[in-house]
């Protein structure tokens, strides 16, 4: 019992630790070009570039300055180039992520399927599927409310797909990326958080550190 005490403490002081140094990165703001046709009409049409590395090198420092220069020397995996995102109101946002990680098994099947975009689905490298094996899932794209939220609904969950564990590395220091390529409708303007579902993290069942961790596996949405 004085064990569980113990470990309880000390992953509410982790957490305490790592909520009080947090920095919110730069703002990354989805790009609008044209119109797209969409269950709900022709909406403006906005895309968002991203990528999930599984740890930083010489040329991809990944989030830097105050505790990141901590951070950064664990190989922790981080999604780039931000983790604070924009997102026009009533807009289909197109996301692309380019996932250079390989798998740790999502522990809850739900966050292997696909939730909240367009069709229901994603593509795949190409290919459109509504769901992929919990074991070769790297990370999770997961958009949603804050606790007691009453703003309007968004909830949005892609689970992301892992490279090979035996990939080779390229000279950029990391394998072939699988890409990911899906779309959502945005609602009014509100706050909103996304982390990542998948215990990528370490510390109290794989969800303690990196999981937690402003700049690498959780961000804002704002709503604009
Ligand atoms: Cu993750």
């Amino acid at each position: 019992m004085l064990t569980v005490l113990v470990g309880a403490g000390i992953v509410a002081g982790s957490v305490w630790f790592l909520m009080g140094q947090q920095a919110e990165p730069a703002t990354l703001q989805a790009k609008v070009s044209g119109t797209a046709v969409t269950p709900q009409g022709n909406l403006p049409h906005a895309t968002l570039d991203l990528s999930i590395y599984p740890n930083s090198t010489a040329n991809n420092p990944g989030p830097t300055g105050g505790m990141y220069d901590f951070v950064d020397k664990l190989g922790w995996p981080f999604y780039s180039p931000s983790t604070s995102l924009q997102l026009p109101a009533h807009s289909l946002v197109t996301v692309t992520v380019r996932q250079y990680d390989s798998s740790t098994t999502v522990w809850n099947p739900y966050f292997a399927k696909v939730h909240g975009t367009v069709d229901g689905t994603v593509k795949y490298n190409g290919v459109a599927k509504t769901q992929i094996d919990p074991a070769d899932v790297a990370h999770t794209f997961t958009i949603h409310q804050y606790p007691q939220s009453t703003q309007p609904y968004f909830f949005v969950s892609v689970p992301m797909l892992a490279v090979g564990n035996n990939a080779k590395n390229l000279t950029n220091g990391y394998p072939k990326p699988e890409v990911m390529e899906f779309s959502f409708i945005t609602g009014a303007p509100g706050n909103y958080v996304w982390n990542c579902e998948d215990p990528c993290g370490n510390g109290y069942v794989d969800f303690g550190g990196v999981m937690s961790e402003r700049g690498m596996m959780s961000g804002k949405v704002k709503v604009v």
